[in-house]
């Protein structure tokens, strides 16, 4: 009776220390502010940073990483530039680009957020329409 009681513990223990293992970066998620975007040069493409267990935009994440290219469409080798520009609102993340086609783009991004060891990368798909 003791020894299974104390198998059950350790197995909640153990469910519980996987649970905290897992939480991490996939704890949060980057969101498009919108996915529609007009081709041309100095476009704007925004994401905001959430916080999935409490919903929280994340507003002092470091962007460490950021790549746009048209992987979406077959053509992962047209890519273009990307500047980070003073967002609009807290935990959105802006960047200006030259979206030289129509169609859709693939905005890669990875960052590093505050208390969290794991980089957090998000991969958000933007339409360019004419
Ligand atoms: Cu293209």
């Amino acid at each position: 009776m003791t020894q299974k009681f104390t198998l059950g513990a350790a197995i909640a223990v153990a469910v519980s220390l996987s649970i905290a293992a897992f939480a991490g970066a996939s704890d949060y998620v980057f969101e498009p502010t919108s996915t529609e975007v007009k081709k041309g040069d100095d476009v704007i493409v925004s994401v905001r940073l959430k916080h999935k267990p409490t919903g929280k935009m994340v507003s002092d994440a470091v962007i460490a990483q950021t790549r746009i290219d048209m992987a979406p469409e077959g053509m992962a080798e047209m890519s273009a530039p990307l500047t980070a520009v003073p967002s609009t609102e807290p935990g959105v993340y802006s960047f200006k680009t030259d979206l030289s086609m129509q169609g859709q783009w693939l905005l890669s991004i990875a960052a590093k957020v505050q208390g969290e060891p794991e980089t957090v990368v998000g991969k958000i798909t933007f339409r360019a329409s004419r």
